[in-house]
């Protein structure tokens, strides 16, 4: 097994894996059972904003949505999901905002004595912190990156509209990252997408009771993240809104800091490893502390951009902790010493079908509400198989600068 539950006595630093305990892992659709929630008192997570009705939808499952690529001011599209406000300053927080990510060379992977440097990871057991060595230089183009982690209230226009679905896939290449070759929608993906709307909304309500945050009319998670989603999801998903899932480097450039080689996304200084419940939705060892109470609830999913403290390099919210971000490419445990891409690189064709830990998977980055501090790291890489749903697995998109 790759995830282990933990929940009980783990090492104080680095505790491993994911800490959900899940079934199933390797065969698609995932089973994670938590303990026993604690209904804590904790901080409310939306203040109700529910939406405007969903009756908006923004066309045709190809269609660009626009609106989201035009900078951080927020409030530029008419989506109902887009006109709700998220995060730290209401009015001027647009949920679908986007931070432009300047690009240029920055060190991919976790040096051995710098900024990032994190040496027990080494000792992982399954394998994923000798995966992030050996530290690279990757040159990237500029690009936005979603501010926040996609909402359930965004993709509630996305489901209006039918996407997500066998009935309305993606056209072939559609949510190509323009910068990486071969990066488009294949439709040999179409089958992994559900066959309709009920089947997706029922798909989306995965797991226990109360932690997924979709709900089939608009109610108080509309500004928390959008859990339950599969990677071809959330790639239908981004290619849908005009933008593309974010590839490895991508992501890993924006909570780096780029070249300031951040251990974690607000780590300032940059080798600073403080994290708290200010910067970051994660589990302590204990707890998880999303909500400030004691054990793990829902409220732990907290709504995006609540963690003002976890800002990273370029403003975007939650990279660490809440929910990991599914992001493009296909996993290799051995793909920074395989590769020799040096520019804008992605593993677009090439998964590790033969070695262990994770055969046929795609990348996971950030870590989660319920998981230890360690994968909140930038350079921390995990995965799942693309069919993967689980309570503490979302996404954001990036988009043309
Ligand atoms: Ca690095
Ligand atoms: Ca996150």
């Amino acid at each position: 097994m790759r995830i282990s539950a933990l929940m009980g006595a783990r090492a104080p630093h680095w505790s491993g894996r994911s800490t959900l305990a899940c079934s199933a892992l390797v065969l698609g659709v995932v089973a994670c059972a938590l303990p026993a929630a604690t209904l804590g008192d904790g901080v409310t997570t939306s203040d109700g904003a529910g939406g405007s009705g969903a009756t908006g939808g923004s066309g045709g499952a190809t269609g660009g949505s626009g609106g989201a690529t035009g900078g951080s001011g927020g409030g530029t599209s008419s989506k109902p999901g887009c006109e709700l406000d998220c995060g730290v300053s209401v009015g001027t927080a647009g949920c679908c905002d986007s931070q432009l990510v300047p690009g240029g060379s920055f060190q991919m992977g976790r040096s051995t004595s710098g900024n990032d440097a994190e040496q027990s990871a080494d000792s992982d057991p399954y394998g994923y912190g000798p995966a992030e060595k050996p530290e690279h230089p990757i040159v990237l183009s500029p690009f936005r990156l979603d501010t926040f982690e996609v909402t359930v209230g965004r993709f509630r226009d996305f489901v209006t509209a039918g996407g997500g679905t066998q009935s309305s896939p993606p056209e072939p290449g559609a949510g190509a990252d323009p910068s990486v070759p071969n990066s488009g929608w294949n439709i040999a993906w179409v089958g992994a997408l559900v066959a309709d709307k009920t089947l997706l909304t029922q798909a989306l309500q995965c797991g226990e009771p109360g932690f997924h945050t979709w709900t089939d009319d608009p109610a108080t998670n509309e500004q928390k993240p959008q859990n339950c989603v599969s990677w071809t999801e959330a790639f239908a998903f981004c290619a849908w809104d005009g933008g593309w899932l974010p590839t490895e480097a991508e992501w890993e450039f924006a909570a780096a800091g780029g070249s300031e080689n951040r251990y974690f996304p607000w780590s300032s200084p940059a080798a600073s490893t403080s994290v708290d419940a200010s910067e970051a939705s994660f589990f302590d060892g204990a707890s998880c502390v999303g909500d400030g109470a004691s054990g793990c609830a829902p409220t732990d999913v907290v709504r995006v951009g609540s963690k003002l403290g976890g800002a990273g390099a370029y403003g975007h919210y939650d990279l660490g902790g809440n929910v990991w971000e599914w992001v493009f490419d296909w996993y290799r445990f051995d793909w920074y010493t395989k590769s020799t891409c040096t520019a804008d690189c992605a593993n677009t064709d090439d998964p590790d079908v033969v070695a262990e830990p994770a055969p046929n998977q795609r990348v996971i980055r950030g870590g989660g509400y319920h998981d230890t501090a360690p994968t909140l790291r930038a350079a921390h890489r995990y995965s799942l198989l693309p069919s993967a749903r689980q309570q503490n697995v979302g996404f954001r998109c990036a988009r043309a600068p």
